[in-house]
C-alpha cells in the first residue's frame, strides 16, 4: 500500500501523536482530517515517532503485535493485526505501582512475550522460524492507552499512535518454548480479586509465534529486521480491561507464573 501524505503532514501528525502520548491528552482520530490516509501513512507516522524517541535517548527494546486475537479485533472494531515498537521508557517492573496521571485511557491485557536469540527477517517468516529463533517466552501485561477521544479511531490512526503502546510489564516464570504446548496455555486476568477475562494463547492467531512471524513480515515491508535479543509481545489473548487509580491487577498464566501490578494516581 502507498503513502498519500507528504512529508510535512507526516511530521505534523507525528508531533500531534507525540504531544498526546507525552502530555496524556486525547486527540481526534487522524482520519477526521485525512480521510484517505492509508495503513502505509499510519506506519510512516509511527516510524517518524520511533526516530524521534530514539533521538531523545529512548532505547528500542522490541516490538509488539496488536489486534491478533478475535477478542481484540471485535473489541476495537478492526479486521487486521498491526505492530508497534517498544522502548525502555515503557517498561515497568513486576509488583510496581503504575501512575495513571500520564495516561489517557489505560487498559490492561495478558500477553505471551518472546525473547529472541537470533535475528529474524521477512518476508516469508513463519511461526517455525520464530520458534527456532526464540530464546524463551514469558508472560506479560500490556498497559495500552489509546489517545483518541471517545475511543473513536480506525486502524490507520491506531498504527500512527504506535498501536496504543504505553507501558508493559514482563515477569512471571520464563520458559523454553520446547517445554510448552504454547497454544494451550491458559491465562486469567483478575482485577481487584475478581476474574474479569480468561482465554488460551491459541486465541492469538492459533499460535502466538504466528503473530510474531506476522510482525517480522510487516517489519520486512518497512525495510526492517527483528534483531536478536528483542522483546516481542504477541498480542492480547483476551479483550482489554479498563483500569483506574487504586486497581490491583493480576495476570495468571498456566506454566508461566503470574504478574501483579497496581495503579496509582
Ligand atoms: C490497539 C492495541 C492492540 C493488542 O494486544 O491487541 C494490542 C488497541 O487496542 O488500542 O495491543
Ligand atoms: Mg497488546
Amino acid at each position: 500500500m502507498k503513502t498519500t501524505l507528504d512529508r510535512e503532514a507526516i511530521v505534523r501528525l507525528c508531533e500531534r501523536v507525540e504531544g498526546a502520548q507525552t502530555r496524556a491528552y486525547a486527540i481526534p482520530k487522524l482520519t477526521d482530517e485525512y480521510p484517505l490516509m492509508t495503513m502505509a501513512d499510519g506506519y510512516a507516522i509511527q516510524t517518524e515517532l520511533r526516530k524521534r524517541f530514539i533521538e531523545q535517548g529512548h532505547k528500542l527494546v522490541g516490538w509488539k503485535a496488536g489486534l491478533t486475537s478475535r477478542a481484540k479485533m471485535k473489541q476495537m472494531g478492526v479486521d487486521q493485526p498491526s505492530i508497534g515498537f517498544l522502548t525502555d521508557k515503557m517498561s515497568r517492573p513486576e509488583n510496581s505501582v503504575i501512575s495513571t496521571a500520564d495516561l489517557v485511557h489505560p487498559r490492561v491485557e495478558c500477553e505471551i512475550a518472546f525473547v529472541t536469540r537470533e535475528k529474524l527477517s521477512g518476508p516469508g517468516c513463519t511461526a517455525e522460524d520464530v520458534l527456532q529463533a526464540t530464546d524463551y517466552v514469558l508472560p506479560a501485561i500490556e498497559v495500552i492507552d489509546s489517545r483518541f477521544s471517545g475511543f473513536k479511531f480506525d486502524l490507520q490512526s491506531v498504527v500512527a499512535d504506535n498501536g496504543s503502546s504505553a507501558r508493559f510489564v514482563g515477569g512471571g516464570r520464563p520458559r523454553y518454548v520446547e517445554e510448552l504446548d504454547l497454544p494451550t496455555i491458559g491465562a486469567v486476568l483478575e482485577k481487584n480479586g475478581e476474574i474479569v477475562e480468561m482465554g488460551a494463547a491459541a486465541a492469538v492467531m492459533d499460535h502466538p509465534a504466528a503473530a510474531v512471524a506476522m510482525l517480522v513480515n510487516i517489519l520486512a515491508g518497512m525495510g526492517e529486521e527483528l534483531p536478536a535479543g528483542s522483546f516481542v509481545m504477541s498480542g492480547g489473548i483476551t479483550a482489554a480491561v479498563a483500569v483506574a487509580p487504586g486497581d490491583h491487577v493480576i495476570a495468571r498464566f498456566q506454566e508461566l507464573g503470574s504478574i501483579s501490578i497496581r495503579f496509582g494516581e
